[in-house]
């Protein structure tokens, strides 16, 4: 390849900067930030500016592997012998104990290609109920809180509200060291003159530039929470317009929140009751503000509770779908935005669609050209019970796809218990020594994400392409490559016969969702290749952003009438088109 300067995104998070490779003899020398990205403008944290050290580095799988027996060690092979292998091995299994006895496990740092292709081939052709991946583990609470609250995943924002809030509210979220460069952005707003509450029970580096500092009992955010909206009532700051208007279930809140005074409050967190008078002080005085959140509120058993509560208060305060305000939950991976809509986890279908919804699965047949009937009418119960199954013998095949999960799904002994029972474990991963590839009994080589072509998602619906910059080492090939080609080697070429990852990506555009406004119909490859584009994007939508959702406007979501055969400003992708309050208690961890 000639010496170049390809565009591309970073790998490493969900921020997803844009950045600008040097190309030259065949490797990446040099990255640095793209100025014309809308996440980063040319800004890079040191994971952004190494990302090409992996791609050389030391112990890359550039050939497959196939182990005959566990005690030995595995052997190289070529890669058509063990995608063969695979295809052959999964099918005796599914022949012998039915399809629910093959599982994937798969990423929200695969690419938006290999993650719809691994659901198709799951969903659509195996007909297993078990694909699961490890945005588990991460922001799934997120994604069914938003789903609950709002009618479907994903932040109604974008990061150009973090240019306009004037209170932002970071609460089990590490940005200093996490989200780098979104938190430079809020730190510039709070030097323009924004409040920044920080609520963790360390003191993080985000800590430190807080305004107000509210050290928290762990697991006790659910009373923090609802403390903060009884004050925001009892102080007047609600918005009842905004709550009569475009929410339902507001009626029972205010003798629900009566348990969540400032003294109960004060004793179940630990905090000062000042501090959280304070807090509702500035946020029921704000005209625009914004929450911020990950982990420390997501891997939580009340993770979901915990994203209603927060939503709670942005309708409440009627601070949602306008410039600089909003819930804005921080996604961790580089693309589990792009999974989350390809429906890779529980009863997930493409395009913001669920298989419980027979609508749904009648849609989604139809595009992948199946008999009517033929999808089944459930998911899977998770990531961690799916290790179980593969513990008491009932799940007989796992194919992990860019994860490591021996070293990251809780409790490693029953992964590994999980893993050894098996008859059948695939990993395809981009490194030969890894944790989980030791119970592997095929090992295909996967490329690198600059050395196949792809989409990533990031936590703002912001597309960006990664483009091929360099070949693959060895045999290994693209994620979506090795899914599609196990699935022909399956014998369903029918629906696996791509020529290349766009052909992959002009299929996924065909998922447009009007329930949930989710529309990537105006953004091909060949926009792209120009600049990264924000979903919603209905055909020929010149403006490359599309900073906020649910604006009735009838382009990527069906227009709402309401009772009175009126429009009203904004829909909610609910049966009533109005968001709902949920009254959640805190409970003991
Ligand atoms: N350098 C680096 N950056 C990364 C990643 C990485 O591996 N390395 N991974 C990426 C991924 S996948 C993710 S998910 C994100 C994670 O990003 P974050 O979620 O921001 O990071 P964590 O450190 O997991 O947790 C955030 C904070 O939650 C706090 N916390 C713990 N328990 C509680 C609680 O009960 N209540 C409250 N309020 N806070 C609590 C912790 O003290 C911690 O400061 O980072 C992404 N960015
Ligand atoms: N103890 C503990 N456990 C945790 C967390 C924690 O904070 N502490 N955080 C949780 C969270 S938020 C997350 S998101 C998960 C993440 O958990 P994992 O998914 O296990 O995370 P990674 O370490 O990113 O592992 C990814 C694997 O993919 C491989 N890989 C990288 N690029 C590619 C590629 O392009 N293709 C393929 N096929 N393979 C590739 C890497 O070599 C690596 O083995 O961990 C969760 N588990
Ligand atoms: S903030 Fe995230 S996406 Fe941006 S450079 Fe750092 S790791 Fe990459
Ligand atoms: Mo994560």
């Amino acid at each position: 390849m000639a010496n170049s300067e390809v565009r591309s995104v970073c790998p490493y998070c969900g921020v997803g900067c844009g950045i600008v490779m040097s190309v030259a003899d065949g490797k990446v020398g040099k990255i640095s930030g793209d100025k014309l990205h809308p996440s980063n403008f040319g800004r890079l944290c040191t994971k952004g500016l190494t990302a090409h050290l992996p791609l050389t580095a030391a112990g890359r799988m550039e050939d497959a592997y196939v182990r005959q027996q566990r005690s030995q060690q595995p052997a190289r092979t070529g890669i058509d012998q063990a995608i063969a292998a695979a295809a052959s091995r999964l099918l005796g299994i599914i022949d012998q104990h039915g399809p629910d006895a093959v599982a994937l496990y798969v990423s929200g740092q695969m690419s938006l290609e290999a993650q719809y292709l691994a659901n198709k081939l799951a969903k659509g052709f195996i007909r297993t109920r078990h694909i699961e991946s490890n945005s588990r583990l991460c922001m799934a609470s997120a994604g069914s809180g938003y789903k609950l609250s709002l009618g479907a995943d994903g932040p109604p924002g974008s990061y150009q509200d973090f240019e306009h809030a004037d209170v932002f509210l970071v609460i089990g979220a590490n940005m200093a060291d996490c989200h780098p460069i979104l938190f430079l952005r809020l730190l510039d707003r709070v030097r323009a003159g924004a409040k920044l509450i920080v609520i963790d029970p360390r003191r993080s580096a985000t800590a430190d530039k807080a305004d107000l500092f509210l050290q928290v009992r762990p697991g006790s955010d659910m009373a923090l929470l609802n403390g903060l909206l009884y004050l925001l009532q009892r102080n007047g700051h609600t918005n009842p317009d905004f709550i009569a208007r475009h929410t339902e279930g507001w009626d029972e809140l205010p003798a629900f929140l009566d348990d969540y005074t400032p003294e109960r409050v004060a004793a179940i967190t630990g905090l000062a009751e000042a501090d959280i008078i304070r807090a509702a002080e500035w946020i029921g005085g704000a005209s625009n503000w914004m929450s911020c959140w990950t982990m420390g509120l997501n891997q939580s058993i009340h993770g979901t509770w915990h994203t209603n509560a927060i939503c709670n208060l942005h309708l409440a305060t009627g601070a949602i779908c306008r410039p600089g305000s909003g819930p804005f939950s921080l996604t961790g991976q580089p693309n589990a935005m792009g999974g989350r809509e390809m429906g890779y986890m529980g009863p997930g279908l493409p395009g913001q669609r669920s298989a419980l919804v027979a609508q749904d699965r009648a849609f989604v047949e139809q595009q992948w050209q199946l008999a009517p009937g033929s999808l089944r009418s459930e998911g899977g119960e998770g990531t961690v019970a799916l290790f179980e199954q593969m513990k008491s013998g009932a799940v007989k095949a796992c194919w992990v796809i860019c994860s490591n999960p021996v070293a990251s799904v809780a409790n490693r002994q029953q992964v590994i218990d999980g893993l050894r029972q098996a008859e059948l474990v695939i990993t395809q991963d981009a490194f030969l020594d890894t944790e989980t590839n030791r119970y592997a009994d095929i090992l295909l080589p996967a490329a690198l994400w600059a050395e196949g072509e792809g989409v990533m998602i990031n936590s703002e619906r912001n597309l960006t392409l990664m483009p091929r910059a360099v070949e693959p080492p060895g045999q290994s090939l693209p994620d979506w490559q090795i899914i599609a080609r196990v699935a022909c080697a399956m014998g369903y070429a029918d629906g696996f016969d791509y020529p290349d990852a766009e052909a992959v990506y002009e299929e996924i555009r065909r998922f447009h969702n009007p329930a949930s406004g989710y529309d990537l119909r105006g953004i091909g490859y060949a926009e792209l290749r120009e600049q990264p584009r924000q979903w919603p994007c209905a055909p020929g939508r010149d403006n490359p952003r599309s900073p906020l959702r649910y604006r009735n406007d009838g382009s990527s979501q069906a227009l709402l009438h309401d009772a009175q055969g009126e429009c009203p400003a904004l829909a909610f992708p609910t049966a009533s088109g109005k968001a709902r309050f949920f009254a959640r208690p805190w409970l003991p961890a």
